[in-house]
């Protein structure tokens, strides 16, 4: 078995639809989805805000490869185009962690990095992420609660929970 936690982010066009389309795309492995937050950008380039959430999905079948495989078949799905790297996307689905038959997945293939890099400093991840988890754990880094609370306070400072558009 292995179950995913994945980071959906969206800054261009129909934001929200794509999102849903995401979450369609992944609902016969759905176990949870979080509130959407609208998150002023991180990263350097001046761009929309996005809108971010987090997914838990399992799946007895798919190993962390066709985790990544189907985010990047429902980023192409949404007309993702990859241009400026950390720029404005109409989709981006990035595997966060997986937790496999003997344990948490870490990888260290260019291609798909596990944990995610960068988990541990972005509020974008951990705030939507430890609202459907409390318990989360980010391997090799400790309780996402923890990671949260050691943060800058501006960090999350600029997000807003946006309740209305409920995945
Ligand atoms: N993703 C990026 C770059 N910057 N900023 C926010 N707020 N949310 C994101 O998901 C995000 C970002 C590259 O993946
Ligand atoms: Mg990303
Ligand atoms: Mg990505």
């Amino acid at each position: 078995m292995s179950r995913a936690v994945l980071s959906l982010g969206s800054n261009l066009g129909d934001r929200f639809g794509f999102l849903r389309g995401a979450v369609d795309g992944l609902r016969d492995v759905l176990v949870a989805a979080s509130p959407v937050y609208e998150t002023p950008p991180w990263g350097g380039v001046e761009q929309e805000d996005f809108l971010n959430a987090i997914l838990v999905v399992d799946d007895p079948a798919r190993d962390h490869w066709a985790w990544l495989r189907r985010g990047q078949e429902l980023e192409n799905a949404a007309g993702r185009v990859r241009e400026i790297r950390w720029g404005p996307r109409t989709l981006d689905v990035d595997v966060v962690t997986v937790d496999g038959p003997d344990g948490p997945v870490t990888s260290t293939d260019p291609e798909l990095l596990l944990p995610h890099p960068g988990t541990a400093e972005r509020a974008t991840v951990l705030v939507p992420w430890l609202d459907i988890d409390p318990g989360a754990v980010l391997p090799g880094r400790g309780s996402v609660r923890a990671l949260l609370a050691a943060l800058p306070p501006d960090e999350a400072a600029g997000m807003r929970r946006r309740d209305e558009l409920a995945l």
